[in-house]
This record gives structure tokens, C-alpha cells and sequence, in this order.
């Protein structure tokens, strides 16, 4: 009952004989090219009942699963069928090793593709592990177009865990007003805030109480929105592969009555251990196991509710059907309500059990070259709300800085280096800021490539008296060493010194939690231009960001597709 073709596993099952027929084939394996075309287009779509406009892949919201094996190629010809908007992809969790213009991020890596155009993403899939893609372009993402991207370990390669089937959910959250009335309203003087979602969808499926349906076309019987269905073989094991891309919400999974057992993170495998409720943010991905030995006579519900915010979005469902019950044979139970949203030690506590597997211990650089830490706050810049880092909110420039910088065109940028730290001897991280007025800018870090980086990301109050928000920050090109956890204020002369250099975990994506920080290590090896960034969707488009460069000068030719915007049209190929 899978949305997509499921079933990867099995082989896993006998790994002795699976290693045995696959070595016995492996010198004449070759890297793979999976092509795929794709149309985007607006359509009308009822994920929870509701219908409203979203964006679709070849008709789907969310599109289709690309599954490949490490080291494979993927071609994907995007052809933007939007009609009046642009549209730009992005490929999260994929490094782009060697092909950093096709990373997807409109004004970091490429210009956007405008409506009628094709554009051809063309990357390797350089390690194995969930993954997923999305639009990054303004507040594209929450109209729907994202996916998952599965991508296998080479053949032969045995996994530290061992399951029957593998099955993939990816959640997210969804309003009925469209991106623009959202858009609009944060960029407003009179700043307007669309509120909490209305649903929580679950594989693209949720449920809208139709009664409050207002004008809107509801139809509650709509096979759209009918709730996604898990089945499972009593005794089986299941990995589950779980995904979030909400644009805003913090989430947390359960399923009723079951442990899950977390085993990968990011595409790096975890030291496992077991959770009854597993907490995932935007832009995360964990593999889960789950062993389908509960009383088999009934089925169970699958959750999701919103941690971190006070929100009123309603609990996401789904059926986990042990077969042969019939699979739309509603669980006898109320729904599970999670632990509390306000509850910041218990994710905290997840933050720091999440180590890697022992086996695959990647040892972090000892030392590193360079200390940045980014305060994350909410502040005022003429009048309009906006989020700052270091008290600079980013502006994206009109021509990408991958181009601008390749190209030596310094005028089209502020070539002033972004502030790496703030007064974090005086700063009271705890109240609302005196002076909440910041400055936007262009301005970004470049880096010595192949230098080791520390970042620390801290976190403060926000404009509320007594609030601070959970903030997952997502590196591109890299995956990076999780090396600690705090609450309060980090201490550069203190802190490093409890830095978990032992076993720590790779992610490309992390969270901050509230008046808490988080430090990570990368190494800038990968030459292009990589958007580092809080992965809340209204977040970013207010300026959370910053944008690293790292060897660029070692780039050859860009390709001509990315170009095309402002003065980057007159480049000679
Ligand atoms: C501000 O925006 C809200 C919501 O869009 C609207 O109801 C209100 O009239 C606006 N206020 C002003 C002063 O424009
Ligand atoms: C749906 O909303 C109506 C009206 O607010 C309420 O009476 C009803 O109980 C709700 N149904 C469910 C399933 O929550
Ligand atoms: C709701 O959807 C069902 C299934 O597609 C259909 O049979 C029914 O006519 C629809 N109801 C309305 C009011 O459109
Ligand atoms: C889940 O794990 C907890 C703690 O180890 C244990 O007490 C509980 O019995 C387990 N539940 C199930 C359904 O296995
Ligand atoms: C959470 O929201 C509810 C209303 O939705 C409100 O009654 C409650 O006071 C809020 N709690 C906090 C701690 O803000
Ligand atoms: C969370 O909020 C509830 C009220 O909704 C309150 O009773 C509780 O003390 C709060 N817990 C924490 C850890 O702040
Ligand atoms: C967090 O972990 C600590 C140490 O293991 C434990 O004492 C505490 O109860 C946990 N807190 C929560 C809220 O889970
Ligand atoms: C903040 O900036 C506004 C202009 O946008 C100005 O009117 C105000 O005086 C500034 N506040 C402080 C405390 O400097
Ligand atoms: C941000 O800038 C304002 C105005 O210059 C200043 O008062 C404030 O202390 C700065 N905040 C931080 C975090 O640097
Ligand atoms: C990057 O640094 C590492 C560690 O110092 C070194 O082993 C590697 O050769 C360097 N790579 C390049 C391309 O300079
Ligand atoms: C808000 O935080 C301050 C400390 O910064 C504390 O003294 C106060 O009690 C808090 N107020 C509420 C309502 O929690
Ligand atoms: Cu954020």
C-alpha cells in the first residue's frame, strides 16, 4: 500500500547470500545514469481535503521518488510549466562534488529557471542514505514540490542492521492560503503572519475537519486525502525511512505502541538506540526500525503532532494495517498527542543520543582553522520584521553569487566580509533586544578551501518577551561533524573543551534549540558556493542565512544554463 514502489530489503534479510551472488557480479557493475523528465505545474489538489492550487511533478504532489545506487548519475530535464513563476530545485543532502551549479539555490548557484524553459540538473549521487529535493526559490517549497531521494549502497555492501522491507514517509505541513498571501504578508510593513497550517500531511495525505471549510471545496470522501496506509507482515521489520521538509513546523513521529529503533541520520549511520517518539525537523532525515510484533488483530495509528510551537494544526494520521486487516479499519484508540510541545530537554536529549554507529566513525579534524558563530535574532530593519544572523540579515543579490564570484564581477555584491561573531560578552541572549534594528546585506564568508571550520550557532530570545524558536540550519555541498550541544550561552574559551571528538555524527542539517547552541565542524573542501541556513521556509526568505565560498577559482567553466539574470546575461560562454 506504499505510495511508491517499496521492497528494498529483503536481500538485506540473508546478507551472507546476498554478499555471495552480488561479489560474484560486481566487476562488471557500472555507475548508472537514472534519467528522468519532469514538467512542474500548478494544479488542483486536495491533499487534505481542501482543495487549493499546489505545484506538481508530472501531476504529483509529492512527486516521484528517485532511487539510485551510490556512485550513479541522475539526469533529471525540469521543464518549468508554472506559467507566471520561476523555479528553481535543489537536490538536499546531495554535495555536488564537482558540479556545485546544480545545486538548485536561485541567487546562491544558479539564476532561476523562468516559465516555458527546460532546465537539465545533472549530479552524482555520491553516497548512500535518504535524501530529499525541493524548490529554492522564494517561498516555492510549500506549494508542494518536493520529494525523497533514495539512494542505495553500492552493491555487496551490507548495512549495519538488518530489516525485511523498507518503506519511505515524508511529512510536511500545509495551509489553504497560497505561498504569495504568505509572502506577502512577511514582507509587509504591516507584517501579516499566516498562522499555523492547517494540516500535517503525512506521504502527501492529511485531513482537514471539512466542517470548517468556509467557502472552500472540501470534500472529506476525496480519495486524495484518504490517510496513508502503512501494512505490515506481523513479525516483519520495517525500516522506515522518514523524511521532513515542513516549511515551518517542528515535528514529532510515533507510532502507536511501537518502539522505533533510530539507525541512520542524514545518510550516516547511528549507534542505535530506541525512542518511542522520534522528533525530526525540517530538513532532517532518519531511518527508523520497526518490528511489526504487536497484537495483530488491529491496527495502529502513525502520528505526527507539531512540537516547539504552541500550535493549534491538528495531529497527522496514518494507519500502520497489520495484514490481513482490512487496511482502512480505523484503530480502536484515541490518537497519541506526543509529548509536550514545550518539552525542549526531551529533544535535546535526542540531539545528543544521535552518535555514529562505531563502525563508521568518520574522526573529525582535531583542530580546526577558523571560529565563526552566528547569533541568530529576530529584528527591525525599516520598519519591516526580519531574522538576522550577527545582527545582518541576508539579501540575495540579484545574479548568483556562484556566477559574480567565478567571474570576478565584485560590484555585485557587498564585498565586506559577513561579521563571524558578536558581542557575546555583553549580549543578553535571554531578553529582547534593546535595539532590535539590524542591517541587510549581501555580504557572505568566504573561506581557505580545504580549511577546517568551526560554526556555532546561537540562539537568543526573540522579539516576544520570554520566547525563543527551534532553528534547524542546513549546510549545502557538505555533510558536517555534530560536535556539541548547549543550553544558554556558548563560551568560546570553555565549550570547546567538552566537544564530542569521540564518535560524533555527520548531518547536513541540525537544530538550535531554544536560548540553547550547537557547534559543528566541516572541512571546506568542496570548491563552489554553499548556502548555509535555517530551513523554516518564512525564516530564510526574512534573512536567515549565510552563504559560504570556498575554492572557487578552482571551478572550470560554468555552464551557460545557470546564467541568464540581471547583467549575467552578457557573460560569453
Ligand atoms: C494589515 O494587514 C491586515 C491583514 O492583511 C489587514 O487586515 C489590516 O487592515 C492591515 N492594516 C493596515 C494598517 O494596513
Ligand atoms: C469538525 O468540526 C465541527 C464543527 O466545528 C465539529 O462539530 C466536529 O466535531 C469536528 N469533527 C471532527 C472529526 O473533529
Ligand atoms: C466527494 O468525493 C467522492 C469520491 O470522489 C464523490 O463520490 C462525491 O460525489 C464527492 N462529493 C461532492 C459533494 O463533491
Ligand atoms: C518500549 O521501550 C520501553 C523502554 O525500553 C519499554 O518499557 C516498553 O515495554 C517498550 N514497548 C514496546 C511496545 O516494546
Ligand atoms: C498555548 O495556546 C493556547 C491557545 O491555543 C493558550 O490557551 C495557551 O495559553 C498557550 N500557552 C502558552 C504557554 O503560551
Ligand atoms: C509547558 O507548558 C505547560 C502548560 O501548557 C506547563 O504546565 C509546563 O510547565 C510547561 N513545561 C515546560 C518544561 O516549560
Ligand atoms: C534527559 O536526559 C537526562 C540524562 O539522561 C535525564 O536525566 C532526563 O530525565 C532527560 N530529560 C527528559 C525531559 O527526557
Ligand atoms: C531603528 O530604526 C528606525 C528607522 O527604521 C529609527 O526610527 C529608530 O530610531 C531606530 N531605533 C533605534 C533604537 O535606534
Ligand atoms: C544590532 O545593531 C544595533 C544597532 O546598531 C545595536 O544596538 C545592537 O546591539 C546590535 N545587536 C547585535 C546582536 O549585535
Ligand atoms: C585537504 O586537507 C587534508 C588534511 O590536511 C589533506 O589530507 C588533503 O590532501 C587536502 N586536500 C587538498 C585538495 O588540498
Ligand atoms: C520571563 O523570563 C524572565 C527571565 O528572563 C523571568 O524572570 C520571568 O519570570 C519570565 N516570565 C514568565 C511569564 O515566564
Ligand atoms: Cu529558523
Amino acid at each position: 500500500m506504499d505510495l511508491w514502489p517499496d521492497g528494498v530489503g529483503l536481500a538485506a534479510k540473508l546478507p551472507l547470500l546476498f554478499f555471495l551472488i552480488i561479489s560474484a557480479t560486481t566487476g562488471s557493475v557500472r555507475a548508472k545514469i537514472h534519467y528522468q523528465k519532469w514538467e512542474v505545474a500548478y494544479q488542483f489538489k486536495s491533499p487534505d481535503c481542501f482543495q487549493k492550487l499546489a505545484i506538481t511533478i508530472n501531476g504529483r504532489t509529492p512527486g516521484p521518488t528517485i532511487i539510485a545506487e551510490q556512485g550513479d548519475t541522475v539526469v533529471i530535464d525540469v521543464k518549468n510549466a508554472l506559467l507566471t513563476e520561476n523555479l528553481a530545485i535543489h537536490w538536499h543532502g546531495i554535495r555536488q562534488i564537482g558540479t556545485p551549479w546544480f545545486d538548485g539555490t536561485e541567487g546562491v548557484t544558479q539564476c532561476p529557471v523562468v516559465p516555458r524553459d527546460t532546465f537539465t540538473y545533472r549530479f552524482v549521487v555520491d553516497r548512500s542514505g535518504t535524501y530529499m529535493y525541493h524548490a529554492h526559490y522564494e517561498m516555492q517549497r510549500s506549494a508542494g514540490l518536493y520529494g525523497l531521494i533514495r539512494v542505495l549502497p553500492p552493491a555487496g555492501v551490507v548495512e549495519p542492521f538488518i530489516y525485511d522491507y523498507d518503506r519511505s514517509i515524508i511529512l510536511n505541513d500545509w495551509w489553504h492560503q497560497n505561498t504569495y498571501e504568505q509572502a506577502v504578508g512577511l514582507s509587509s510593513k504591516n507584517f501579516t503572519w499566516v498562522g499555523e497550517p492547517q494540516s500535517l500531511l503525512i506521504n502527501g495525505r492529511g485531513k482537514f475537519n471539512c466542517s470548517n471549510a468556509g467557502g472552500g471545496v472540501c470534500n472529506a470522501t476525496n480519495p486524495e486525502c484518504s490517510p496513508y496506509v502503512l501494512t505490515v507482515i506481523p513479525g516483519k521489520t520495517y525500516r522506515l525511512r522518514i523524511a521532513s521538509i515542513t516549511s515551518l513546523s517542528a515535528l514529532n513521529f510515533e507510532v502507536e505502541g511501537h518502539n522505533l529503533t533510530v539507525i541512520a541520520a542524514d545518510g550516516h549511520y547511528v549507534k542505535p538506540f530506541m525512542v518511542k517518539n522520534l522528533n525530526i525537523y525540517s530538513g532532517e532525515t532518519y531511518s527508523v526500525l520497526l518490528k511489526a510484533e504487536q497484537d495483530p488483530s488491529r491496527n495502529y495509528w502513525a502520528v505526527v503532532n507539531v512540537v516547539s510551537r504552541n500550535s493549534t494544526t491538528p495531529t497527522g494520521t496514518a494507519i500502520l494495517n497489520y495484514y490481513p486487516n482490512h487496511p482502512r479499519r480505523l484503530p480502536p484508540t484515541v490518537l497519541p498527542t506526543g509529548p509536550l510541545w514545550n518539552d525542549t530537554m526531551y529533544r535535546f536529549n535526542q540531539s545528543i543520543a544521535t552518535r555514529s554507529h562505531p563502525d563508521y566513525i568518520r574522526p573529525p579534524p582535531t583542530t580546526s582553522d577558523r571560529m565563526i558563530i552566528l547569533l541568530n535574532t529576530q529584528n527591525c530593519i525599516d520598519g519591516y520584521v526580519k531574522w538576522a544572523v550577527n545582527n545582518v540579515s541576508l539579501n540575495l543579490p540579484q545574479i548568483p553569487y556562484l556566477i559574480t564570484l567565478k567571474e570576478r564581477m565584485l560590484h555585485a555584491f557587498d564585498q565586506k566580509p559577513a561579521p563571524e561573531t558578536y558581542d557575546y560578552k555583553n549580549y543578553d541572549i535571554y531578553d529582547v533586544q534593546k535595539n532590535r534594528n539590524a542591517t541587510a546585506s549581501t555580504s557572505i564568508h568566504r573561506l581557505v578551501f580545504n580549511s577546517t571550520i568551526d560554526v556555532i550557532l546561537q540562539n537568543a530570545n526573540t522579539m516576544k518577551r520570554n520566547n525563543s524558536e527551534t532553528h534547524p540550519w542546513h549546510l549545502h555541498g557538505h555533510a558536517f561533524w555534530v560536535l556539541g550541544y548547549g543550553m544558554g550561552k556558548f563560551d568560546p574559551e570553555t565549550d570547546p573543551k567538552r566537544y564530542n571528538l569521540v564518535d560524533p555524527i555527520m548531518k547536513n542539517t541540525v537544530a538550535v534549540h531554544p536560548y540553547g547552541w550547537t557547534a559543528l565542524r566541516f572541512r571546506a573542501d568542496n570548491p563552489g558556493v554553499w548556502a548555509f541556513h535555517c530551513h523554516i521556509e518564512p525564516h530564510f526568505f526574512m534573512g536567515m542565512g549565510v552563504v559560504f565560498e570556498e575554492g572557487v577559482d578552482k571551478l572550470g567553466k560554468l555552464p551557460v544554463a545557470i546564467m541568464g539574470c540581471g547583467e549575467s546575461k552578457h557573460i560569453k560562454p
